[in-house]
Formats: C-alpha cells, sequence, structure tokens
C-alpha cells in the first residue's frame, strides 16, 4: 500500500515540528511549504538525515511550490503570522487573512480530496475562512485548538494533584479566545470528579490559567508563541483521521444547529475518523458552563465580522 502524503503549509515552528513528529511516528510522506525559499528545503533535509538514526523510512521534502503537494490526503495549515508579546490572537487577523485565503485556494487546486486542518490564529476565523475558500464540506475542515487547550488543563490538573496526566480527562471547548470553556463538569481524574478533588476556588484559578497559557508561553518566548504541544495537538487529530480512529476530541467544528449554535465554527466535542469529522458529540453542559458558551459565540461571531471587513476592503 502506497504511503500517505501529508502536505504541510507553514515550514515554522510548528510546521517543523508537525514535519518531526509525522516522521517520528511514520505516518507518511511529508512535503513541507513556505514562502521563504530555503527553510522548508533546509528543514526537510536537515530531517531526512535523522532518519537512519531514528530509523524512518518516509520521504520529507521542502519546497516553495504548491505543485509538490499534488494529492496530498492530509494538509495542515500553520503558514501566517505568531503572536508577540502583548498582541492577542485577533490583532493577527489583518495580516493573516490575505495569507489563509491564498494558502486554501492552492490546497483547493492542488489536494481538492485532503482533509485540512487549520492551526492559524486567529482560529476560528482562519478555520472559518478556509472552508470558505476550498469549498470543501464541513467534515473535511476542521481548526485545532480545543485539542490543545484541553492538553494545558490536564497538564495543571496533574501537577496540581501529582498524577500521571494520563488519568486526567478534561475538555476545553468554545472559541480560542481567552474566554475558551473549560468545561469542569466532564473533568475527571480516573473517574472521579475533580470537583471532588479539588476546591471551586483553587479550579477556578486553574482554569484561569488555562485562559491564559498561550500568552504565558508568548511572555516567555518572547519572539513567538508555543508550538511543540499545537504540533502534538494536530498530529493526535491527523491520527485520528489516518487510522479511522473515531477519536473524540474537543476541535472547531462548522456547527448547523448543534448546541443551538448556527453557521460558526466552534469548540466542541466532535469524532475524528476516516470520514473526517464524522460527527459533533451533544453532551449536557451546566448553566453555567452554557452561558460562558454564549459569550464565546459572541465573540467569534464578531471576529467573523471583522474577518469579512477585512476582505471586503482587500477585494
Ligand atoms: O492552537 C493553535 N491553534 C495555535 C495557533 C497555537 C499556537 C500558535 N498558533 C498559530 O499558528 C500562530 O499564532 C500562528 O498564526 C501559526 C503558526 O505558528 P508558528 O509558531 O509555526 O509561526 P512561525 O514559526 O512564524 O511560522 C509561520 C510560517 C513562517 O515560516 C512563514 O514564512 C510562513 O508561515 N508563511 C507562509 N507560508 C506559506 N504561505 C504563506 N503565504 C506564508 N506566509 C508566511
Amino acid at each position: 500500500m502506497a504511503r500517505k502524503k501529508i502536505a504541510l503549509i507553514g515550514a515554522g515552528n510548528i510546521g517543523g515540528t508537525l514535519a518531526h513528529l509525522c516522521a517520528l511516528k511514520g505516518l507518511g510522506d511529508v512535503v513541507l511549504y513556505d514562502v521563504v525559499d530555503g527553510l522548508p528545503q533546509g528543514k526537510a533535509l536537515d530531517l531526512l538525515e535523522a532518519g537512519p538514526i531514528e530509523g524512518y523510512d518516509v520521504n520529507l521534502v521542502g519546497t516553495t511550490s504548491y505543485t509538490e503537494i499534488q494529492e496530498a490526503d492530509v494538509c495542515i495549515v500553520t503558514a501566517g503570522l505568531a503572536r508577540k508579546p502583548g498582541m492577542s490572537r485577533d490583532d493577527l487577523l489583518g495580516i493573516n487573512c490575505k495569507i489563509m485565503r491564498e494558502v486554501s485556494e492552492n490546497i483547493a487546486k492542488y489536494a481538492p480530496n485532503s482533509f485540512l486542518i487549520v492551526i492559524t490564529n486567529p482560529l476560528d476565523a482562519m478555520v472559518t475562512l478556509a472552508k470558505r475558500v476550498t469549498g470543501f464540506p464541513k467534515n473535511r475542515v476542521v481548526g485545532q485548538a480545543g485539542v490543545l487547550d484541553s492538553s494545558r488543563y490536564r497538564t495543571f490538573i496533574a501537577q496540581e494533584l501529582n498524577v500521571s496526566v494520563q488519568n486526567v480527562t478534561a475538555m476545553v471547548l468554545g472559541g480560542h479566545g481567552d474566554d475558551m470553556v473549560p468545561v469542569r463538569s466532564y473533568c475527571q481524574v480516573a473517574g472521579i470528579s475533580i470537583e471532588r478533588l479539588i476546591s471551586a476556588e483553587r479550579l477556578e484559578e486553574i482554569e484561569n490559567r488555562v485562559r491564559q497559557a498561550g500568552g504565558e508561553i508568548v511572555a516567555l518566548l518572547k519572539t513567538g508563541s508555543a508550538f511543540y504541544s499545537p504540533a502534538s495537538a494536530a498530529i493526535q487529530m491527523t491520527e485520528a483521521y489516518l487510522y479511522d480512529k473515531k477519536h473524540i476530541l474537543p476541535c472547531a467544528a462548522y456547527l448547523e444547529g448543534e448546541y443551538g449554535i448556527e453557521g460558526v465554527y466552534f469548540g466542541v466535542p466532535v469524532s475524528i475518523g476516516a470520514g473526517g469529522v464524522e460527527r459533533v458529540v451533544d453532551i449536557a453542559l451546566s448553566d453555567k458552563e452554557k452561558q460562558e458558551m454564549q459569550g464565546s459565540v459572541s465573540h467569534v461571531q464578531e471576529l467573523i465580522a471583522a474577518m469579512d471587513n477585512v476582505l471586503a476592503q482587500s477585494a
């Protein structure tokens, strides 16, 4: 059977880490694309030369030409600017809109049957634009944010209780902004409700740290944003698709009435398998969580309106 082909659009910090993980896990042949000549070629060659040591046989190609992504099975987009200290994700809207439009046109042209995962910020707007421009059905366009935000929640809970991260299940839903929704009622440690283990006040502090966790890393790095963990998150989604896992993961999915939300991309639990986003999983939320979801949807809708303005001005 031929190896799968994974196209990584953007060969920066996340793109390079994605390529490394794809190779280490043997997910398929990798094409790294970027507009900066030399960057994708250099990273691909470097990774290829690690192959004999790590024992992977996958091929890695770096390119500035979209023809190389021809017939890719999966496209993961990280092309665009990343945050610097003092910037919100929404500040990236203007510049990343233009980049996402160009990237999406080329994906539609060269990899029309691919499963498309968007990572570029502001995530909820960028994934919306990718769906519009590619014209792909909603099951083949998904945004990565919730897997990462949930992993941050799980990390902090595991640290707090000094237990294995593998014992902690948690979900963060909603938009990928500071008003994201850590769903406390579904957070468990070895099946035990988190509310039995940590006080409400302390949980509030931990959840606030989750909401600010992206900014915490930006403030430390000073020149960019998190990249190891966002890459791991997108790879988990890629594996769910390639191995038809039906893995339930929190992702930005296009909603048509689910959770009472119509016509926007929003972070909800979905099942990912060979059909892409195969279904949205409906979970009962507390009144407080429902209210927080509403607040977060309003923010996403404002972001989309701002994006439409930017697009109208540049048309
Ligand atoms: O969970 C999440 N969704 C995120 C998203 C978590 C962390 C960071 N997130 C966002 O991902 C971040 O705000 C950025 O918008 C993207 C990519 O982050 P990364 O850290 O990889 O940024 P880099 O290192 O700056 O890499 C971006 C690359 C860089 O090499 C540029 O040359 C390239 O994008 N770029 C392009 N590639 C292709 N096509 C075009 N037009 C283009 N323009 C820039």
